[in-house]
């Protein structure tokens, strides 16, 4: 899933592909190098980041998405909203899946997402972008995330959302530490088998990396490490979340146990 931002103020790659053009050239390197999904967001959910309103996020996505679909590509686009409003608009203009990272508080999200027959993202996350890393806390982080999904999940399935149509996320970066996220990587699998839907991570670029590495680096120079995690995680996961779509799709073709 390549990550398509029409936001100016992403963490990792602000603005530079705002403008409708400038996300469909995008959108086409990354479909050439094998993306089957583009997930178009207009609101930034980094650590810190204030929240937009609905007319402005939907100033930044609609003519992405109008863009997007008149050129016929082959991937399937999801919309990265927590606003139902934002998600409504989106289905119609072409979307066919919400990536929602507040798994759906918006009291309005499950009942859109149901009528459109739509695909849904339930994210985990603990507290809001703007002070969710300020202390994370959990008892054991990956038992929280599991009831939390199964939870989210039994509420869209009363909404009237198939089990089918929902994929999940344990939210890397999100209200945790490193040591939350590296315990939520090596429970993939457990994860996976408890809730029995498709997983989709998002790791790439993340603050994880230099933490992991104990060294500063700016975002785009977190993409060999961004690949290393992608090539040992893509067998414990549907769906990768990634920003360098041609890099990740390279280190998968030499992973010895990737997706070749
Ligand atoms: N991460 C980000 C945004 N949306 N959605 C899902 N399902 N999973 C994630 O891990 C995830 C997400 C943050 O990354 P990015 O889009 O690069 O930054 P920003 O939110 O600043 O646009």
């Amino acid at each position: 899933m390549g990550i398509l931002n029409a936001t100016p103020d992403s963490f990792s790659d602000g603005g530079r592909h705002a403008g409708p053009d400038a996300a469909l050239a995008m959108a086409r390197e990354m479909v050439a190098a094998g993306a089957a999904w583009l997930d178009v967001g207009g609101e930034s959910t980094r650590p810190g980041a204030e929240p937009v309103t609905a007319e402005r996020e939907l100033e930044r996505v609609l003519p992405v998405l109008e863009a997007l679909r008149g050129a016929d590509l082959t991937a399937a686009i999801s919309i990265d909203t927590a606003k139902a409003s934002v998600a409504a608009a989106a289905l119609d203009a072409g979307a066919v899946l919400v990536n929602d990272v507040t798994a759906a508080v918006d009291p309005e999200m499950l009942g859109v997402v149901a009528s459109a027959g739509a695909g849904l993202c339930l994210m985990h996350m603990q507290g809001q972008p703007r002070t969710m890393q300020d202390a994370p806390r959990y008892g054991s982080v990956v038992d929280e995330v599991e009831a939390f999904l199964a939870d989210r999940m039994a509420a869209a399935r009363r909404a009237g959302i198939a089990d089918e149509q929902l994929v999940l996320d344990p939210g890397i970066g999100f209200g945790k530490t490193l040591a939350h996220n590296l315990a939520l990587l090596r429970a993939l699998p457990r994860l996976e088998r408890a809730l029995g839907r498709p997983l989709l991570v998002g790791v790439s670029r993340k603050r994880m990396i230099p933490a992991m590495l104990g060294v500063d680096l700016l975002p785009e120079a977190r993409d060999p490490a961004s690949h290393l995690l992608h090539v040992q995680l893509a067998p414990h996961c549907a769906l990768l979340r990634v920003h360098d779509v041609p890099g990740a799709a390279a280190a998968l073709r030499l992973g010895l146990w990737g997706a070749a």
